[in-house]
């Protein structure tokens, strides 16, 4: 093989390998489904075994699985799981804190209710309880639980958080 040949054919192969590389990126591109809200914040976090996980944060208390879904934009499928990890079917069905948000390519969301520490749903009495018995130190909250108990959104659960969830319940706060 002459040298110009060579040269030629070194030059495809090095084409073939940009226009290769081009392809995948393009479908590596194309295979990540994003979901957008106006309502809710799509948050980068870690859970407690420092693996990470996507939360959707700022749902209401109260919130449906049908209002949940409208308030998320995507060109996939979605399927709202429970704290069981079992399929929620109805669309009245409440949200509540912990429940998952599975896409038809499996990219999984962990969905946090504000101020729903204690995962029904709802924002009652129970969730003021729980949280004051994790300001004294007599109980743990997992990822997601503290997500929700950091009603004023700064990053951290403090009493500041607790006296916005006893205003929450009784009225004085409102969302
Ligand atoms: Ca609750
Ligand atoms: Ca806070």
């Amino acid at each position: 093989m002459s040298r110009k040949k060579l040269l030629i054919a070194i030059m495809i192969g090095v084409f073939l390998v940009v226009i290769f590389n081009l392809c995948t990126t393009r479908i590596i591109a194309a295979d990540a489904q994003e979901i957008t809200s106006n309502a809710y914040t799509i948050m980068a976090g870690k859970n407690s075994l420092d693996e990470d996980v996507t939360y959707i944060t700022k749902v209401t208390p109260d919130t449906t699985v049908s209002t949940f879904k409208s308030n998320i934009q995507t060109s996939s499928t979605m399927q709202i799981y429970d704290l069981s990890d079992e399929a929620v079917t109805a669309d009245d069905a409440t949200i509540a804190t912990g429940m998952s948000l599975k896409m038809g390519d499996d990219t999984q969301y962990v969905i946090v209710v504000t101020a729903d520490i204690n995962a029904d749903g709802k924002l009652t009495i129970a969730d003021v309880s729980r949280l004051k018995v994790y300001m004294v130190g007599l109980t743990t909250l997992d990822d997601a639980e503290m997500k929700a108990a950091d009603i004023n959104y700064d990053g951290n659960v403090t009493a500041v958080d607790l006296s916005a969830a006893k205003q929450l319940v009784t009225g004085l706060l409102q969302f």
